[in-house]
């Protein structure tokens, strides 16, 4: 793989930080973003490429700018961004559910998605090349109990992951939406505000999806040939699938 560089939000836990390795192990030149810089830093010293991390929350848009418009020379010119930062909390249905939860999960997965995307978009399209990544998710297409605010901001993703591909269309840019399932992370310990036994409870019985099969498959779609645009990408565990529609009887 052509050495490119990558900048990948959340790249902290999870998802972002398999990424993070995976692009490392290619010899990717990466920068990366999270809140928790510590862990970022600790990530970096295992990696064998140039890294660069930041601390940024990603709802904060003056920060986002500050930024991406400040990286350093080595860094500038992303190739690859990775919008992954993201997080879903609670699963109270809508009438109990917190406002404030529904708020921090638009913030951050739809408008902390839209400032990376515009902040390093325009760069691209100059470039005449450039991969968005946008970390959506099968809750995004498919409703379920307790989904409610979680599932409508990856329905953004998604639905802005392919209207950006019509407005940059000839520009060379690709855009991929990709849409996880059941993936074992520190996902539903964030959802459940820390209750461990709540989140590891989730994935009982079942082989989730690991951070590294979802960095394996941003890998890939990344890697394709130029005038190649996966837009859209679903994959859950073997063991996860649809229920049938609910009705409610008199
Ligand atoms: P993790 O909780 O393991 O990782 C989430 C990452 O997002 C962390 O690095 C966290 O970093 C970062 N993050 C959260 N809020 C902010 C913020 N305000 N600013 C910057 N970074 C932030 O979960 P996953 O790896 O599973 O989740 C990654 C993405 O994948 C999310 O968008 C999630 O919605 C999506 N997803 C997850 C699925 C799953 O089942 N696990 C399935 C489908 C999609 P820090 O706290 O240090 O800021
Ligand atoms: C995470 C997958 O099914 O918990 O986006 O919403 S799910």
């Amino acid at each position: 793989m052509q050495k490119k560089k990558v900048l990948i939000t959340g790249a902290s836990s999870g998802f972002g930080e398999a990424c993070a390795r995976w692009y490392g192990e290619r010899g990717c030149s990466l920068i990366l973003c999270a809140r928790r810089k510590n862990r970022l830093d600790f990530l970096a010293g295992d990696l064998n490429v140039p890294v660069f991390t930041v601390e940024l929350d990603v709802r904060d848009r003056t920060a986002v700018d500050r930024v991406v418009s400040r990286l350093p020379e080595d860094f500038a010119d992303v190739d690859i961004l990775v919008n992954n930062a993201g997080l879903a909390l609670g699963l109270e249905p809508a009438p109990r559910a917190s406002l404030d939860d529904w708020e921090t999960m638009v913030d951050t997965n739809v408008k902390g998605l839209m400032y990376l995307t515009r902040a390093i978009l325009p760069g691209m399209v100059a470039r005449k090349k450039g991969h968005i990544v946008n970390m959506g998710s099968v809750a995004g297409s498919w409703p379920y109990p307790g989904g409610n605010a979680y599932g409508a901001t990856k329905a953004f993703v998604e639905q802005f992951s392919r209207n950006l591909r019509c407005d940059i269309l000839g520009s060379g840019v690709r855009v991929t939406n990709i849409a996880p399932g059941m993936a074992e992370t520190e996902f539903s310990l964030v959802r459940f505000k820390g209750e461990a036994d709540k989140a590891s409870g989730t994935y009982r019985g079942v082989k989730a999806l690991t951070a590294e099969n979802i960095a394996e498959i941003v890998g890939w779609v990344t890697m394709l040939p130029a005038h190649v645009n996966i837009n859209h990408l679903e994959v859950m565990p073997t063991q996860q699938a649809w229920s049938p529609f609910a009705v409610s009887r008199d």
